[in-house]
């Protein structure tokens, strides 16, 4: 069972950048909610961009096993935007996500040293 469609990344990439700056009450947005998940997973990546003022990280993720998630490259929110002052363009990092479809949110995300 695919919870994380090719197609839906398609989509969400043809959608302008303020799509990703949605409500953080996601409980508000009908149709939004996906198949049940673990409340938590553990993914590594590559930043590819931040944006401080709409709070979220792109990241060049690489497969996550636990939720069924190929790797991709794909924007998320993260639970504080102090969590963006420690990471930057180019690092590689590690991160806890909060998995919802394309509404997912980083948690936690910390530099890696390779
Ligand atoms: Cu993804």
């Amino acid at each position: 069972m695919k919870m994380h469609p090719t197609p839906f990344i398609v989509f969400a990439a043809l959608l302008p950048v303020s799509v990703f700056a949605a409500p953080q009450n996601m409980s508000a947005m009908p149709g939004m909610s996906h198949d049940v998940a673990p409340v938590e997973a553990q993914g590594i990546g590559v930043v590819k961009a931040i944006d401080s003022a709409k709070g979220t990280v792109t990241l060049q993720h690489e497969a996550i096993a636990s939720i069924h998630w190929p790797a991709m490259t794909m924007p998320f929110k993260v639970a504080s935007p102090d969590m963006l002052k420690t990471i930057k363009v180019g690092d590689n990092v590690r991160f806890t996500l909060h998995p919802a479809g394309m509404n997912s949110m980083v948690t936690s995300i910390e530099p890696v040293r390779l």
